[in-house]
Order: C-alpha cells, then structure tokens, then sequence
C-alpha cells in the first residue's frame, strides 16, 4: 500500500472511532419508575434518583409524565429553588414523552410547571458534565446505551467507511 492509501485507511479507521465514541451516550429516564410525577414519597425523590449518576454532554433526558397533567420547563436555579417559571430557557415542553438532550455543561434545572407540582418536588437538579470521550473514557468504558437503532446505524457507518477505504487502499 502507498502511503496515501495507508492514510486513507487511518483516517478512515480514526474518523469512524470518533464518529462512535461522540454518539456514545447514555440515555437516563428521569426518575426511573415513578417517571416525571408529584414524587410518591418525599420531595428528595428526585435528588435520590439522581445520586451516583453522571450527566455528560450529549446525553439524553427522558420525561415520561401523562400530557396535560405534567409539563417539563428547564428554568433558572432561582426558579428551581423558588418553584416558579419566570425563567423558562426554551420552550415549557407540554406532551410527552420529553426527550431533552443535554447541550452544555453546568448545572441545570428541570420543574414542572403545574400546580404546586414543584413545591411538592417535582423538580429535578443535574450537573452535567463535558462530554464523556472528552474525559478519556472510550466507547468501551462508557455506559452506553444509546437506542438500538442509532447503535446499529452508527456500526454500519463504521463497516461501511472501514470497507471503502480498504477498497480504496487496494485500488491506489
Ligand atoms: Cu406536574
């Protein structure tokens, strides 16, 4: 192989891994099996669903709650704290489920807008962290679970640009 064909293939091979380890992300359905409710048991409820978790950049926020008895409104840490929503960032998100990917890192903040739903803890505190693989963690490391189907499209992706560049490298 010529070296621009070698290049080819490492350039390929390194775009690919990059290409996957961006992607890996975790998928987190907030509060697990109570979903996105009035917490059954105490306000801490979302605090403890929170414990031991990492949030990094890219990764994904599930709300499911029952539309027109819940909505998701990320707010300001002033809101958060005084349970109110004059400080929505983005649009209040009405039906479910919200799928909220995390943009940015630093703290953020989730309410429910209805009612004294807030007030009686229905709000939800993260910090999210820069993105994973720009941690050293590797794809292998990371707990990922992205959907199946992005998964199975992102090995195809990476098959397929390994095999052109081989085919590549063979023609050059
Ligand atoms: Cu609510």
């Amino acid at each position: 192989m010529g070296r621009v064909s070698t290049f080819l293939v490492v350039f390929s091979a390194v775009f690919a891994a990059v290409l996957y380890s961006s992607a890996a992300q975790t998928v987190h359905t907030v509060g697990g099996d109570i979903c996105w409710e009035i917490p059954p048991n105490s306000s801490l409820s979302y605090t403890n669903w929170t414990s031991g978790k990492t949030f990094s950049v890219g990764d994904i926020l599930i709300f499911n709650f029952e539309t027109n008895q819940h909505d998701v409104a990320r707010v300001t840490k002033a809101s958060y704290d005084a349970c109110n929503d004059d400080n929505v960032i983005g649009n209040v998100i009405t039906t479910e489920p919200a799928n909220i990917t995390l943009a940015t890192p630093g703290d953020h903040y989730y309410i429910c807008t209805f009612g004294s739903h807030c007030v009686a803890g229905q709000k939800l505190a993260i910090t999210v962290r820069a993105s994973s693989s720009a941690l050293g963690r590797g794809p292998a490391a990371a707990p990922v679970s992205p959907p199946d189907s992005a998964s199975t499209s992102l090995v195809s992706c990476f098959l397929l640009v390994f095999a052109l560049s081989i085919g590549v490298a063979l023609i050059l």
